[in-house]
């Protein structure tokens, strides 16, 4: 991760992380500081989180997720965390065990949810059944469970792990199509509103490698594989491509993401139509919904009825846009 002899740009110990965006290297303890630091003012920015409130993280059993727990965690915040099986074969039983091991092993509270054993389904089958790609079928069946179990549970904020490779890639595919429906909501903070709880990313203004990065350095066991599904996906191209141009000009990834939110985003407020459609009750499950039955619902009813499908039969077919 770092050449031999560099020093610590903060104590001149050796050490051991080089990140060029910064210009620097960093020791154990300078860099989690940096990292800390990072968090913070990403929250304070954006008023994304205070001590009162009462967090509910949502867990994969991936770096960025336990990351991100792990630091509100250790900046004394209250925060709780939801896993849930979406029954993509070996890699959600692994999944799993992380994420229950990383809870276990903090004394902390891991709320569960099982598609397959609640809901009768798992995402191969709902893929399969409404013949959509895995991920957006994934990604219906996700939002409605953080969402649930937020309000159920009376917590105030929904945490996700997104950090600012995934924002910067997301960010990348809504500008290749200037779509500006996306783009008015890319934002690290959404508010509550029409039943739908605060839902924040603290993590937008670290990398990958850096999240990967504290989880060695904090001892904390991860699943490294990514989800077979997404395999061949234009999120993983936009990645690499954001990373070919980082590589040749550090700092350039930050620079696209964060000026957007500095210098773009205010001036997209009011363009999503989401934040003006009139929004009504699902009349199946009660939430909020433009339709008479809400997305999940629908996913649900097909799904349920189908009979299981194995996860070899839809690899690799690529995520929807968020
Ligand atoms: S878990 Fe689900 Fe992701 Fe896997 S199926 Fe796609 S959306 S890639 S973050
Ligand atoms: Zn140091
Ligand atoms: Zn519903």
């Amino acid at each position: 991760m770092v050449a031999v002899g560099s020093k610590c740009r903060v104590c001149k110990e050796p050490a051991i992380i080089d990140l060029p965006r910064h210009n620097a290297h960093f020791c154990a303890e300078h860099f989690l500081e940096l990292c800390r630091r990072q968090v913070v003012k990403a929250i304070e920015k954006f008023e994304m989180l205070t001590k009162d409130d009462r967090i509910l993280v949502a867990v994969s059993g991936g770096k960025d997720s336990l990351a991100v727990w792990d630091l509100l965690i250790d900046l004394g915040y209250q925060a709780d965390g939801l896993y849930i099986g979406l029954g993509i074969g070996e890699y959600s039983d692994t999944s799993a065990e992380f994420a229950r091991a990383f809870a276990a092993q903090r004394d902390l509270h891991l709320i569960e949810v099982s598609l397959r054993d609640q809901y009768g389904y798992d995402v191969p089958t709902a893929s399969k059944a409404t013949k959509r790609v895995p991920c957006s079928a994934c990604g219906i069946s996700k939002r409605h469970l953080f969402d649930k179990a937020a309000l159920d549970g009376g917590y105030t904020v929904l945490v996700t792990g997104h950090n600012l490779d995934d924002e910067a890639a997301v960010l990348f595919g809504n500008t290749l199509r200037w779509d500006v429906e996306y783009l008015a909501r890319q934002l690290p903070v959404l508010p509550s509103r029409h039943g739908f709880p605060k839902k924040v990313k603290p993590l937008v203004r670290l990398t990958e490698r850096e999240m990967a990065a504290w989880c060695i350095v904090r001892g904390i066991d991860y699943l490294v594989d990514e989800c077979p599904m997404a395999v061949g996906n234009k999120h993983l191209a936009y990645k690499e491509a954001l990373n070919a141009i980082e590589q040749q000009s550090p700092g350039s990834k930050a620079a696209f993401y964060l000026n957007f939110l500095e210098n773009m985003a205010p001036l997209l407020v009011g363009r999503s139509a989401a934040a003006t459609d009139s929004l009504q009750s699902c009349s199946s499950c009660g939430a909020p919904t433009t339709g008479d039955l809400c997305a999940f619902c629908r996913v649900v009813a097909k799904a349920s009825a189908h009979e299981p499908v194995p996860v070899e039969l839809v690899l690799g077919k690529g995520r929807g846009r968020r």
